[in-house]
């Protein structure tokens, strides 16, 4: 068995739900907050046997598209100026972040 944690952006979290539903996955979905943009983002918990790992990949895939995301300005306040940018950068965020992990034990009590 295989964990898959999939870091998606908020708006394909509802559409990646339902086709894992459809799909027959089930999935744990997690309010999470990415690092650099520090805006939400969707983490999902998926708990795949071995042989159904990559039409999950898969049901991934189709389900998040990539974005293009303007990060504001900090301003540097009392910090270093020599790095501060003064207008808005784009960066591409996503389709998703995928890590597929090994499952020692699984147990639904
Ligand atoms: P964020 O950390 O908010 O990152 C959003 C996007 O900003 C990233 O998209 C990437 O294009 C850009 N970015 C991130 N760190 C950067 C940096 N130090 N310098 C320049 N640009 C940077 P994605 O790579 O598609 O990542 C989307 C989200 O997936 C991330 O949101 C984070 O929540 C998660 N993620 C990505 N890589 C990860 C990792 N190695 N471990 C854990 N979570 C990760």
């Amino acid at each position: 068995m295989k964990l898959i944690l999939a870091v998606v952006q908020d708006q394909d979290s509802n559409r990646l739900s339902s086709a894992l539903i459809d799909n027959n996955f089930r999935a744990t979905k997690l309010a999470s907050t990415g690092g650099f943009l520090k805006s939400g983002n969707t983490t999902f918990i998926i708990g795949v046997e071995d042989i159904r790992v990559d039409r999950a990949l898969q049901v991934i895939k189709d389900n998040c598209k990539s974005r293009d995301q303007l990060v504001a300005p900090v301003s540097p306040m009392g910090g270093n100026a020599d790095s501060y940018v003064p207008y808005p950068v784009e960066v591409e965020v996503g389709g998703a972040t995928v890590f597929v992990l090994p499952v020692e034990q699984f147990f639904n009590f």
